[in-house]
This record gives structure tokens, sequence and C-alpha cells, in this order.
């Protein structure tokens, strides 16, 4: 992987919050920016300096102060049960970028559910540079944050940086993709989705199709995401397992799209140009490729869905949307929504207690083999 040399100054923390569309309240008021976290971090230095307060009360004058103490202590109290009270937990979420809904989906819902949980929120944005993950994990580590979380962009790269963490005591979760490493004890677990499984969901929907359209030959084009991530390499795997044993099946080539719709157009178009009407399926490794490649399919005189069969994965809405225009005929299913389960891992570790070190979450097929209007809305 390339090394960018501008790696962010702890002001990025700042300028993207204030830069940044406003949404919901709450989720405004867990996020947290530099200038705050110092402030935390002195306050928790912070002596309290004791008032003096010397008071003459004659004895029903103290009746009556003690009554009026209690009163506004027990009103204090009631209301602290609703308001949210001060964050008891520092998160550090460095985000992989914003090349695809599914992205930006997960950030939103990680923001979202970081305000429900009353967790404070340093989100960092890394556009797509896995030295900018590093930078952003190392001023996690400087700002003392409670846990680390990050989505790591492709999976080899993090032992430094991880061992930093892991000597200032602070536990990591990885989010949505895993890393590859000889050392152990470096994370606490990974909550993401099975892309092996979808690998295999998606090539057993190929055959499922090439048998209902009784076909003795399927020349298959694939579209891999972003080289050396966790969702390249094992969309890819699961897919050739499951079409391994199935004689009809050939897969013409696979070509790097990097998770990026004009990359999906660019390879599609390559694509076309060396093989043609020779291409019946193409196989996307997610919905903004795909998405990419439609017009480039329609431009070269084919009827996607029809003349080619295709396969996507993701399932955000506009990828649902053109499935029900029939132009895409399978999608898998790749839920963005994992801040709930980090939340609740975060905070569980924050106490010391016992994480579950694998967390997938339970996902479909959606397909011309269903009813399409029956889904319901995406929400990503
Ligand atoms: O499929 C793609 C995104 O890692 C599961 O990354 C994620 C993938 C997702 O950019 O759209």
């Amino acid at each position: 992987m390339k090394m960018c040399e501008n790696s962010e100054s702890p002001r990025s923390f700042g300028a993207a919050r204030h830069g940044q569309s406003r949404g919901a309240r709450a989720r405004i008021s867990a996020r947290i920016c530099c200038a705050c976290i110092r402030a935390r971090i002195n306050g928790r230095a912070r002596i309290n300096a004791r008032a003096r307060i010397s008071v003459r009360m004659s004895a029903r004058a103290l009746i009556l102060a003690i009554t009026l103490f209690l009163g506004v202590v027990l009103s204090g109290c009631a209301k602290g049960a609703e308001a949210p009270s001060e964050t008891s937990l520092l998160l550090g979420f460095s985000q992989i970028g914003s090349e695809s809904a599914w992205r930006i989906g997960n950030t939103r819902d990680i923001e979202e559910q970081a305000a429900d949980f009353g967790v404070s929120l340093m989100l960092e944005n890394a556009n797509q540079k896995q030295e900018n993950q590093i930078a952003a994990i190392r001023r996690f580590i400087a700002y003392k944050v409670d846990v680390i979380a990050f989505s790591p962009i492709v999976e080899e790269g993090w032992d430094n940086v991880l061992l930093e963490a892991k000597s200032a005591g602070i536990p990591v979760i990885l989010v949505d993709r895993d890393i590859s490493t000889q050392i152990e004890g470096l994370t606490t677990c990974l909550i993401g989705a099975d892309f092996y499984k979808e690998g295999v969901m998606a090539g057993e929907y190929l055959i499922r199709k090439a048998d209902s359209l009784s076909l003795e030959h399927v020349n298959i084009v694939e579209i891999t995401g972003t080289e050396n991530s966790t969702p390249m390499r094992q969309r890819q795997a699961g897919f050739m397992d499951a079409i391994a044993g199935d004689e009809r099946m050939t897969v013409l080539e696979s070509i790097d799209g990097d998770f990026i719709k004009s990359r999906g157009a660019e390879c599609m178009r390559a694509l076309l140009a060396t093989y043609g009407d020779q291409i019946d399926v193409v196989y996307s490794h997610n919905d903004e490729m795909t998405l990419g490649a439609l017009p480039e399919i329609e431009k070269a005189g084919f009827a996607p869905g029809k003349d080619m069969i295709i396969i996507s994965i993701d399932g955000g809405q506009e990828a649902i949307d053109v499935l029900k225009e029939g132009r895409i005929n399978c999608v898998v299913e790749c839920t963005p929504k994992l801040g709930k389960k980090l939340m609740e891992t975060a905070l569980k570790l924050k106490e010391g207690e016992k994480v579950d070190t694998l967390i997938h979450p339970e996902e479909q097929v959606f397909s011309d083999e269903q009813d399409p209007s029956q889904i319901a809305p995406r929400g990503y």
C-alpha cells in the first residue's frame, strides 16, 4: 500500500466535526472534538478546590436547610435517570472512508448508536488511506481513549500500531474487516459480516439460476473489491468454492474495482472490450461497482438482467431499486448496521468483562427468485 505524506493533525477532529452536515441533535452531542477531549483529560486530574463556608444557623434554619437540600438532591436524581449522564466511555473509531452507500450507512449507524448509548465518539475518516488510519489510531492512544475500534482497509500492516495500543492498555475492536497478523492478542474481537458465506450465497444463487435457464455453459467475469481487504478475499473464495464443483462454470477474468463506482465502470468497459458477448455473468463484490458497470453494459448494447446475469453484494436501497427494475438479478445482503454491537462490546470491555471474539450479523439474499416488491426499505 502506498504511503501518504499528509497525515492529519489533531485539529482534524474539530474540522471534520464542524464541517459536517448536521444530523440528529443527539448524534452531534455524542461526538466530541479535541478541545472537549483535552478538557476531559485535564478534568480527570483537576483537584476540586474546597470552599470554606462558615454559616451560623439556628436549629430551625438548619432543619429548613436540610429539607431544601434533600429536595434538590432527590429531584436531581429523578432527572438524572432520564437525561444522559456524563459520558462513561470514550471510543475512538477510525473509518475507512466514504466509498459506498454501505460505508456511509455504517458511519451513520455508528454515530446514532453512540448517541443512543451515551458513548462519546471520536470519529475519523481515513479517506481510503491506511496511513491515515494508523495516524488516527496513534491519536486515539495519545488522547487516552477507553476503547479503540477501526475498520482495517486491508488485512496486513497493523502490527506496530496495535502493539502501541496494547502497551497503552487500550483494547481494540475490529469492525467490519479483519487483519492478518502472526502476533496474538492485538485485538479483542471482530464485529462484521461473514464475507465467505456471502460469496457462497452468490455462487449458490448462480447455480440455481443456471439450472432454471438450462444453461450448458456459463462465462463469468468478477469485479473484485479493494485488493487485500477481507471482503475482497473472502467474497472471492466463497464464490469460487461454491461454483468449483459445477463444470458449466468458467471464470473469464477477475479484475480489481476497489469497491468504487467509477472503477466498476472502467472495469466493465475493459471486460466488454475483451470478451463482448461471451460474458454471461457479472459477479461484482459491491453495489457501487455494479451500479457503475450497468450503464456500460447498456452502452455496449446488452440488457443487464436478461442478456447478462448480474450478481451484487451489499443490498443498499439503490441496488434493490434496480433489482426491482429487473436490471440486477441477485443482491446478497451485507448489513452496515454494526453500531449497536460495537457499543455493547466497547462498554463491556471498559468494565473489564469478557466479550465474544467473533460476531457475525444474520444476512439474506434478495433475488429474482422472490417478489422484490416485498423487500422492506433498506435504510442505507
Ligand atoms: O461491501 C463495500 C464497502 O467492507 C463490507 O466495503 C464492507 C465493504 C462493502 O465499501 O460497499
